[in-house]
């Protein structure tokens, strides 16, 4: 079969890209190696930047988002024992983020795709691609009944995160790859409580970061520090909660609200880009560029901006035949993504506790925020970023 772009994942990348070429005239077909149902449940992220929230109310996915989705206007640094807010509506001129979990986020844009006659191959295996230096690549995968199919397309988007096909398709001699790895993870768990607080809490202390998120307020979503190489079945509970009290305590007593945990995992953490984000006729957009630890928020924010671009330059290509946006993919995608790297490790940096860190380092990360929290130039800095910096 033919089509326009094949795009590879149905992630937040792969979705947005497929919906917003879908509204402007231009046919995509998207390969998924998982069924729907397990893309709809893996656990992800949590926090919309103002400019995902504006992107899902433009593409018409964001009724559900809008109606059970939670507006915060300010987030929470703990650190020695005490909070400072960041109100991130007053410094940013009235823009917050939503509290939507990604899986919803996945949920709504596969309905959405599907009801406007989306083309998703879900439990798609061996996906390969073919002939991407040329103007006639090509798109393989072998599907649940043994059957190989092959799309032919004018482009290919990689958008099939950090485990994909697309980044390895490319010759490595061509990619210049950038890594940081962080000595630690998050442990992450989900749990049937009401909400601890109004807002998130980044807590720094020097047995560790604790995130305090939510999902409803039935369901809270919090995480701490840990090894990366920490073992799930080795923390009860109890245990669990007694990590978190004695992390997030607080001069006036504050205690997490506890209850039944139901979800458990550990979440590695890196910082990645790979440079260019194209070759030839393949696009990467998403987690398949770069992957940021979820300190800031971003992975999933990131995903959205690359799709939006990448469209833009796509939607040129096919209606005017002009390739200056295509052409400069790339480099406008990367100068956002270095921008959200940066922030990312900035905020690990400030709030998380490296092995070997001793007094005087912990006293610098206590400046730091002292510093961040009382000072007009440097909350703004914090929240603008945290809210979402202008697409380019
Ligand atoms: P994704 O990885 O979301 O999607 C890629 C899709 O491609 C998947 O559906 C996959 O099945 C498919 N695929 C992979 N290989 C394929 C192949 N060979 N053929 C066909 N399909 C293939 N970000 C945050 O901002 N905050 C967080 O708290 C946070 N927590 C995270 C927790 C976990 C466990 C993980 C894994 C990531 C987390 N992230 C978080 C980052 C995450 O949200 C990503 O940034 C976001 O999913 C990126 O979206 P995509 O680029 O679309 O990639
Ligand atoms: C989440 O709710 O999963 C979440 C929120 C903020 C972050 C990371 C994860 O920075």
């Amino acid at each position: 079969m033919r089509t326009q772009v094949a795009i590879i994942g149905a992630g937040p990348a792969g979705l947005l890209l497929s919906h917003i070429l879908h509204l402007n005239g231009i046919e995509s077909v998207i390969v998924e190696k998982q069924s729907r149902s397990s893309i709809e449940e893996i656990i992800k992220a949590g926090v919309l930047e103002q400019g995902t929230v504006d992107l899902l109310n433009e593409i018409g996915a964001g009724s559900r988002m809008m109606s059970e989705g939670l507006r915060h206007e300010g987030i929470v640094l703990r650190y020695d024992g005490r909070d400072a807010r960041i109100d991130l509506a007053a410094l940013t001129g009235g823009k917050a983020v939503k509290i939507y979990a990604q899986h919803d986020v996945i949920k709504d844009l596969v309905k959405v795709r599907l009801e406007t006659g989306g083309d998703i191959r879900f439990d798609a295996f061996d996906v390969s691609v073919h002939d991407i230096d040329s103007k006639a690549p090509k798109v393989r995968y072998r599907s649940a009944d043994g059957s190989i199919h092959e799309i032919d397309c004018d482009f290919v988007a990689g958008c099939d995160g950090t485990q994909g096909i697309s980044r390895p398709s490319i010759p490595k001699d061509t990619l210049n790859v950038y890594e940081r790895l962080y000595p630690f993870g998050w442990f992450g768990i989900l749990c049937e409580a009401p909400p601890s607080s109004d807002e998130l809490i980044y807590s720094m202390s020097k047995r560790g970061f604790v995130l305090v998120s939510t999902r409803s307020p039935q369901v809270q979503r919090m995480y701490f520090q840990c090894s990366p190489t920490e073992k799930v079945d080795e923390w009860s509970d109890d245990r669990i909660w007694a990590e978190f009290r004695a992390r997030l305590a607080t001069r006036d007593g504050w205690e997490p609200k506890e209850g039944k945990i139901f979800s458990k995992a550990v979440i590695g953490m890196r910082s990645l880009v790979v440079e260019p984000m194209r070759h030839g006729r393949m696009f990467l957009a998403g987690d398949s560029a770069h992957v940021v630890p979820p300190t800031g928020a971003k992975g999933l924010n990131l995903a959205a901006s690359d799709a939006q671009l990448l469209a833009r330059g796509l939607v040129a290509h096919y209606k005017k035949r002009d390739d200056e946006l295509l052409d400069r993919y790339s480099e406008t995608a990367l100068r956002r993504v270095w921008k959200a790297t940066r922030f990312s490790w900035w905020m690990t940096s400030m709030m998380h506790t490296f092995p070997g860190s001793d007094a005087f380092q912990h006293r610098l990360q206590v400046a730091e925020l002292d510093y961040v929290t009382s000072s007009q130039a440097a909350s703004t800095a914090l929240a603008e970023n945290y809210v979402g910096l202008p697409l380019e």
